[in-house]
């Protein structure tokens, strides 16, 4: 039988490029619903590294297998790293994505390209069953689109604007988007330590 991975995120977008990043990998990945695990995690640390580890090690504890973690999110410079770790919570979880892109668009009304700077971060995080825990980092660098474009993806995608492509990630097909993007960079450095 195959050793298995619990990756511990209920983020179905997240889930499905992290199957792709890893798919050569020789576990099997299990999201926390397929593994039946449902545990309540409280993300109240103020860096993604702190998040990773909170997930990835409260899952571990529960199951004790190995456990991999991802918290990641869109800091924009010009709104002082906003939302960063609040990401997925920024102006409530239930509002749509439609609403906080076009919200985030709006508070950049006017500001010029050079200003517009932003970034994806994800930090994975690596909860290991003798209790050691290791982490990465990856990011993408690009800026805040004027207007939302690109149906791919999930998140923040439709406005963070990649100029080497000139397109956004929401724009690009899967494969290109695991290819330059934070979460791909993240998951190779771990997998390396797999
Ligand atoms: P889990 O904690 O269950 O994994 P979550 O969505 O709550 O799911 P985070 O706390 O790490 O995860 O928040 C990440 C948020 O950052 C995510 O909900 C998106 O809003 C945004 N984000 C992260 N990676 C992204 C990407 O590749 N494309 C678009 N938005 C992204």
């Amino acid at each position: 039988m195959k050793k298995r991975i619990i990756f511990a995120t209920g983020n179905e977008g997240k889930m499905r490029e992290i199957r792709e990043i890893l798919k050569d990998l020789d576990y099997e990945i299990l999201s926390l619903k397929e593994a039946g695990i449902d545990i309540d995690i409280v993300e109240d640390g103020e860096t993604f590294e702190e998040n990773a580890v909170i997930k990835a090690t409260a899952v571990m504890r529960a199951c004790g297998e190995i456990v991999l973690a991802d918290d990641s999110g869109l800091e924009i410079d010009y709104l002082n790293k906003e939302p960063g770790v609040m990401s997925a919570r920024y102006m409530g979880e239930n509002t749509s994505y439609r609403i906080k892109n076009q919200i985030l668009i709006d508070r950049l009304d006017g500001v010029p390209d050079e200003k517009r700077t932003a970034r994806f971060v994800c930090v994975v995080a690596a909860a290991f069953p003798d209790g050691r825990v290791e982490t990465r980092r990856g990011t993408i660098e690009g800026r805040i689109a004027h207007e939302p474009a690109g149906e791919n993806g999930f998140g923040y995608d439709p406005i963070f604007y990649y100029p080497e492509r000139k397109m956004t990630t929401a724009q690009m097909s899967p494969e290109e988007k695991n290819k330059l993007s934070h979460r791909g960079k993240a998951l190779r450095l771990i997998r390396e330590i797999l």
